[in-house]
């Protein structure tokens, strides 16, 4: 049986090539961001990742944040959200819920605060609909700080949101004065 670390390290090789950097092991991706599952088996195989189907579908199934998603036939993959580069999620704008959540660090909040929240390298800027996960967000970057976003009223100003299949929701920007510094008590 293959251990949690080692699928750990699996998990993040596949959001490297999947989300980043596909051309790091010569795979491809369409403008829908799926790569072939046996294409992507071998040429990780050849890189020095190894794993099998078997590894791999336990993977897509148990992954914690459901990172990876097959198609409807199972030959093709890809990462549900996350990208660097503009591929076609093929998820339509929806109403958000009135107020989703940004996990960041202290030493961010300010830069935020003064010029909204820019989606710096990804293809979005990641919202949550809760503020534990945006906690955990904030924590991979330091001291974490919850921003509250009006989502809402962006959508009725015309910005789009769009919920991945695995439950984050994206925007292209928020401008400031759609935030503030979320406070439990509040
Ligand atoms: C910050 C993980 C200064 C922003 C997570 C964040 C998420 C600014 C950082 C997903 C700024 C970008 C994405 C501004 C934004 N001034 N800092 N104006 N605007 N920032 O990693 O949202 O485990 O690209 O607050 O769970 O942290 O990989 O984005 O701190 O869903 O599946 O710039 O990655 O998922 O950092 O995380 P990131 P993120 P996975």
């Amino acid at each position: 049986m293959i251990s949690d670390k080692e699928l750990t390290r699996i998990s993040k090789f596949l959001s490297f090539v999947l989300r980043h950097q596909p051309a790091a092991i010569g795979i491809q991706l369409d403008q829908n961001g799926w790569a072939d599952v046996n294409d992507l088996i071998q040429k990780a195989n050849a890189h020095g990742i190894r794993f099998d189907r078997e590894t791999l579908n336990h993977l897509v199934a148990t992954n914690s944040k459901k990172r990876f998603a097959f198609n409807d036939t199972y030959e093709r993959i890809r990462a549900s959200q996350g990208h660097s580069f503009d591929i076609e999620l093929g998820n339509n704008s929806q109403k958000p819920p009135q107020i989703l959540f940004h996990g960041t660090s202290e030493n961010s909040v300010q830069s935020i605060l003064d010029s909204g929240l820019k989606k710096q390298s990804r293809q979005y800027v990641h919202l949550s609909r809760d503020s534990e996960t945006a906690i955990k967000v904030g924590q991979r970057h330091g001291k974490p700080v919850v921003l509250r976003v009006f989502a809402e009223e962006m959508y009725n100003e015309n910005f789009q949101f769009f919920l991945s299949d695995n439950g984050v929701w994206l925007t292209d920007n928020v401008p400031a004065k759609y935030l503030n510094r979320y406070n439990e008590r509040d």
